[in-house]
C-alpha cells in the first residue's frame, strides 16, 4: 500500500509566511516542517510515498529538503494548481502499477499518527472523521447508521459545534478512484475537488467514516500555524510542567512551568520566561517571554522585548524595546528598536484579515501581525491587529501601519 501525499497548493492564505517557503515546509518547533513530521508519521504505515509538489521553484525546494533529510519518496509534479482533485490524479497515475490500494492525505495537515493508522487499517473506502468546534469552516461529514459517509456539505453555515469534519485522509481503491478522477468537471470555484470523487465514490458503495478525536489541523490560515506550534510543544513536552534545560540559562535568568531550552539556546541573565515557551534561539538579557514564545533557530528576543503567544522563526530578531503578541515574525525578520504589535482592538472586536480577496473573520480578539520572511521595519513602528508585511519588505521608521503591505516593497509615509 501507497500514500499519496498532496503539497502542490499555492498557499494563498497563508501569505506572506508562504512567498519564501512552500506551506508543507513552514518549520516547527524541534527543527521539523509540516511535511517532514507528516512523511515519518507515514513510516511503518505505508510502504512508499508519492509527493506531489508544484512545478517551479516550490516543488524543487521541497524536493531538495527532503533529500537533504533523507526521505525516500518518489515525486509527481502538478502543472498547475488545478485543485486537489488535479492533485490527486497527478499522484495516482504516478504510482507503481501493483499498488491497489492509496491512503491519500493532505500535505498540510498536523495530525497524530492514531488518525493516519486508523484510516489506514480500515476497510477501503474510508475517511477520517473528528468532531469541531467550529465545523462551518470545513466539510462537513454525515454518516448513516451504518457508518457509511451520507454527505459532504462544505463550510455549511448551519452546521452545530460538535458536528464532524473531514480531515482530508483517505484511503481509496486505486483504479475505481483514478477513473472517477478523470471525470470531474470544474467546481463553482473553478477547480477541481477530490471531495467530488469521494462522493462520487459513496454514491456507488459504502464509503466508510472513521470517527475519532484525534489531533488533527488542517494548517491553512495565518493564526493557525501558532495553534500548530502550541499542538506540537504539548506533544513534544508530553504533559511535563517543569523546565528542561538542554542548553544555557544564565545566572539571574527565570524560568517557570514547561520551558524548553534546546542544546543550542541560551537565556541571558534577568530574563523572565513563563512557560509554555520553546527556546531554540537566545533570549535577553532583559526579556520576557510570556505563554506560547517561540524562538527557533538562531532567532533572537533582546533587552526589554515582550514576547506572547508568537512564533519567531529562524533567524528572526526582536531586539530591542519590541513588543510581539499573537504574531509570526518569518525567517532573517528584524524589527527595529520599539516596533510593536498592537493585538487587540480598542472595541474589542475579533479581528478581520483578507484572505484569497475575502474578509475572514479570524474569530480572535487576540491577533497581531504576519511578517514574511526578511522583512525589516524601522525604529517605533506600529503594527495594527492582522496586518501582515510582505516578505524582503521594509516599514519607515515611526509608520503605523493599518494595511497589508505586499511583498518586496517599501511602505513609506
Ligand atoms: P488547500 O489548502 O485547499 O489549498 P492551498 O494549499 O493551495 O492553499 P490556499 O487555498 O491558501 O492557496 O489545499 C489542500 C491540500 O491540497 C494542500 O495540502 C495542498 C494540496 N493542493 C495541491 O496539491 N494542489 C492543488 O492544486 C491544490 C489547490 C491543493
Amino acid at each position: 500500500r501507497y500514500a499519496v501525499v498532496l503539497a502542490a497548493g499555492r498557499g494563498e492564505r497563508l501569505w506572506p509566511l508562504t512567498s519564501t517557503r512552500p506551506k508543507p515546509l513552514l518549520p516547527l518547533p524541534g527543527g521539523g516542517t509540516l511535511l517532514t513530521r507528516l512523511l515519518g508519521q507515514l513510516g511503518g504505515i505505508v510502504d512508499g510515498v508519492v509527493v506531489v509538489v508544484a512545478k517551479g521553484w516550490a516543488g524543487e525546494a521541497v524536493k531538495k529538503l527532503l533529500d537533504q533529510r533523507g526521505f525516500t519518496v518518489s515525486y509527481a509534479v502538478q502543472e498547475e494548481p488545478r485543485g486537489t482533485g488535479d492533485a490527486a490524479r497527478v499522484g495516482l497515475r504516478a504510482l507503481p502499477r501493483s499498488v491497489d490500494e492509496v491512503l491519500l492525505v493532505n500535505g498540510d495537515l498536523l495530525v497524530s499518527r492514531g488518525l493516519l493508522e486508523a484510516v489506514a487499517s480500515a476497510e477501503a473506502p474510508a475517511l477520517a472523521a473528528v468532531p469541531s468546534e467550529r465545523p462551518w469552516e470545513y466539510g462537513v461529514v454525515e454518516a448513516n447508521h451504518q457508518g457509511c459517509l451520507q454527505g459532504l456539505r462544505e463550510k455549511p453555515v448551519d452546521a452545530k459545534p460538535g458536528s464532524l469534519v473531514n480531515t482530508g485522509v483517505y484511503l481509496v481503491p486505486r483504479q475505481r478512484f483514478e477513473e472517477l478522477l478523470e471525470d470531474l468537471k470544474p467546481s463553482p470555484r473553478g477547480e477541481l475537488e477530490v471531495t467530488d470523487a469521494i462522493a462520487a465514490l459513496a454514491a456507488e458503495t459504502c464509503f466508510r467514516v472513521v470517527e475519532g478525536r484525534w489531533l488533527w489541523m488542517d494548517v491553512g490560515r495565518p493564526w493557525e500555524l501558532i495553534d500548530a506550534y502550541k499542538a506540537v510543544f504539548m506533544e513534544k513536552m508530553e504533559g511535563r510542567s517543569e523546565p528542561l534545560v538542554e542548553g544555557e540559562v544564565e545566572p539571574g535568568a527565570v524560568l517557570r512551568g514547561p520551558v524548553y531550552v534546546a542544546p543550542d539556546a541560551v537565556v541571558r541573565g534577568h530574563t523572565v520566561v513563563e512557560g509554555p515557551a520553546w527556546i531554540e534561539g537566545e533570549a535577553g538579557p532583559l526579556a520576557r517571554l510570556r505563554p506560547w514564545s517561540f524562538l527557533l533557530e538562531g532567532s533572537r528576543a533582546g533587552a526589554h522585548t515582550e514576547v506572547k503567544a508568537s512564533i519567531l522563526m529562524e533567524g528572526a530578531k526582536a531586539p530591542h524595546l519590541n513588543y510581539v503578541g499573537d504574531s509570526v515574525l518569518g525567517e532573517q525578520v528584524n524589527l527595529g528598536a520599539g516596533t510593536v504589535t498592537a493585538n487587540l482592538r480598542f472595541d474589542h472586536a475579533t479581528v478581520k484579515m483578507t484572505l484569497k480577496g475575502r474578509r475572514v473573520d479570524t474569530g480572535r480578539k487576540k491577533l497581531g501581525a504576519f511578517l514574511g520572511g526578511y522583512a525589516q521595519t524601522g525604529v517605533n513602528v506600529s503594527l495594527l491587529p492582522g496586518v501582515r508585511i510582505g516578505a524582503y519588505s521594509w516599514v519607515y521608521p515611526g509608520l503605523v501601519v493599518a494595511r497589508d503591505v505586499p511583498d518586496c516593497s517599501f511602505a513609506r509615509p
